[in-house]
C-alpha cells in the first residue's frame, strides 16, 4: 500500500474515532518538583564578593573522594553579571551553583545529588533538563583573579534508588563563558527493576584536568548548574492511544463502533421495558 494511502486512511481513522467521541487526549507532561531548581535559596550559605558559600538548601553533597570540605574546594552560588565570569546573567532566577576546586584537581568528581519526593513509575516518559555552564576566567568583586581556563567535564544523573536510570555523560561542549542546556530523558515501561523507588537527581563536576595541564600547573576547575527541571508524562495505553498504527487505530475504532451499538441496543431495550 502506498505511503499517501495509508497516511489518508490514517486520517479517516482519526477523523471517525473524534467523530465518534471516542477521542483520546494526547498525554501531557507533568512537572515534577525538585527543592531549590534554581539555586535562588542560598539560606545558610556565607556571601563572599558575588558568590555564596556553603551547601544549596534542598541537595546533599556527593563526595566520593571527600574533595568537599577540603582546602581550596568550594560549592555554593554565583551571582553572573552578565560581563564578569559568564557572558550572560543567571539563565533562571539571578544565581547559578558552583563545584569549583583550586588544589585537588584531577582527584576524582563531586557534585549535588537530591533525593525526589516523587518514585519511578511505570509507563512514564521523564525528561530531566539542566542548564550546564562553563565559567570563564574572571576577576571577582573583590579584584582576586581567577584562572577557569578550560572544562573539567560535567555528568547528569537521572536516578531511581541508588540505580542511575539514565544520564548525560559531558556530551556538550560550552564555548568559555557560555551555558547549554543538558537533556537526559528516558521511557519507562510496564516492567523496570527500581519501579516505586524514589527518584534522584545528581549534578557532577567530573575534576578532569584539561588537556596541557597537570595537577601542578592546572586552572582552577568549576563546572555551573542551574533551572533543574523534570517532568514525567504518562504513556497511554495501547489500545487507548492516538498513537498507535493503522491497525491499532482501526482496532479502536472497532471497539468504539461496537460500544455505541451495545449502548443503542440497550437504550433501545429501556425504551422497550418502559411502554
Ligand atoms: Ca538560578
Ligand atoms: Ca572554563
Amino acid at each position: 500500500m502506498k505511503y499517501t494511502t495509508v497516511a489518508r486512511l490514517g486520517r479517516s481513522v482519526i477523523v471517525s474515532l473524534m467523530a465518534l467521541g471516542c477521542y483520546v487526549a494526547a498525554p501531557q507532561a507533568s512537572p515534577v518538583a525538585v527543592v531549590n531548581a534554581g539555586f535562588e535559596d542560598t539560606s545558610g550559605q556565607s556571601v563572599f564578593n558575588e558568590f555564596t558559600l556553603g551547601q544549596p538548601a534542598g541537595w546533599n553533597f556527593h563526595n566520593p573522594t571527600g574533595l568537599i570540605g577540603s582546602l581550596g574546594t568550594f560549592t555554593g552560588t554565583l551571582q553572573p553579571n552578565g560581563s564578569d565570569f559568564f557572558n550572560t546573567t543567571a539563565p533562571e532566577g539571578s544565581k547559578v551553583s558552583i563545584l569549583f576546586n583550586s588544589e585537588r584537581q584531577g582527584e576524582g568528581e563531586y557534585g549535588y545529588v537530591q533525593t525526589l519526593a516523587a518514585t519511578l513509575q511505570a509507563d512514564t516518559t521523564y525528561a530531566l533538563t539542566v542548564q550546564v555552564g562553563n565559567i570563564a576566567s574572571g576577576t571577582a568583586q573583590n579584584g582576586a583573579f581567577f584562572d577557569l581556563d578550560g572544562f573539567p567535564g560535567y555528568r547528569v544523573d537521572l536516578l531511581a534508588g541508588n540505580t542511575v536510570i539514565a544520564q548525560d555523560l559531558n556530551t556538550l561542549a560550552m564555548a568559555e563563558g557560555e551555558f547549554a542546556l543538558s537533556t537526559v530523558s528516558i521511557s519507562i515501561g510496564a516492567v523496570h527493576a527500581q519501579l516505586g523507588q524514589a527518584l534522584g537527581i545528581r549534578l557532577v563536576n567530573l575534576n578532569v584536568i584539561p588537556d596541557g595541564y597537570t595537577q601542578a600547573t592546572s586552572p582552577d576547575l568549576e563546572v555551573d548548574f542551574d533551572d533543574v527541571s523534570l517532568s514525567a508524562t504518562t504513556v497511554p495505553e495501547p489500545a487507548t492511544g492516538l498513537s498507535l498504527g493503522l491497525g491499532g487505530g482501526v482496532g479502536l475504532l472497532i471497539q468504539c463502533l461496537a460500544k455505541r451499538r451495545r449502548l443503542r441496543r440497550l437504550t433501545a431495550a429501556a425504551g422497550a421495558e418502559r411502554h
